[in-house]
């Protein structure tokens, strides 16, 4: 079976989920304990899709980093850009991130996850929906569309 591979970067402010997601879709666990990621770490993991094995290595970068050093994302097939349902302030970060990422590396695939639906209301992101994003309200904690969100970025990035 022919191989890719792909690098995506997972990006948001601090604390709104990032690492929680990436742990959730590779490992199936959920810590309640919060542990600020320090600078970037990889995360890897093999999926199949179309008769392709796509080996990805999924970039964790903390909250504060990347406008710092956007080293962390060059080369980056695609994006996951994570806002806190629950925290309207991590919404017009999605926006900022996703300006980083077009300067450092023009018009890569990028979905939206709305995270934390657990704990949030109905209809938190719809100003990202309307800006015409792409993306779920997930939650690490529960699982709820975890899967289907790096699933659909890596079947537009494959
Ligand atoms: N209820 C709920 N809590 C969540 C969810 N996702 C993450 N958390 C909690 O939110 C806190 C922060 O999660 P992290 O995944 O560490 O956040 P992060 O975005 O990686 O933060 P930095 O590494 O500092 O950039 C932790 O206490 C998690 O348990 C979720 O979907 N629901
Ligand atoms: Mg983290």
């Amino acid at each position: 079976m022919p191989i890719k591979e792909k690098k995506l970067v997972v990006l948001g402010d601090s604390g709104v989920g990032k690492t929680a997601l990436i742990q959730r879709f590779i490992g199936d666990v959920f810590s309640e304990e919060y542990r600020p990621t320090v600078g970037a770490m990889p995360y890897k993991k093999t999926l199949e899709v179309n008769g392709t094995r796509v080996s990805l290595v999924i970039w964790d970068v903390a909250g504060h980093i990347l406008k710092l050093h956007p080293a962390f994302a060059s080369g980056a097939h695609g994006a996951i850009l994570v806002c806190d349902l629950a925290r309207q302030e991590s919404f017009n970060s999605v926006l900022e991130w996703h300006d980083v990422i077009k300067a450092k590396l023009g018009d890569i695939p990028v979905v939206v996850a709305g995270n934390k639906s657990d704990i949030a209301g109905a209809d938190e992101c719809k100003a990202l929906h309307d800006a015409g994003y792409r993306g779920y309200r997930t939650s690490a904690k529960t699982g709820e569309n975890v899967d289907r969100l790096f699933n659909e970025l890596v079947r537009s990035i494959s």
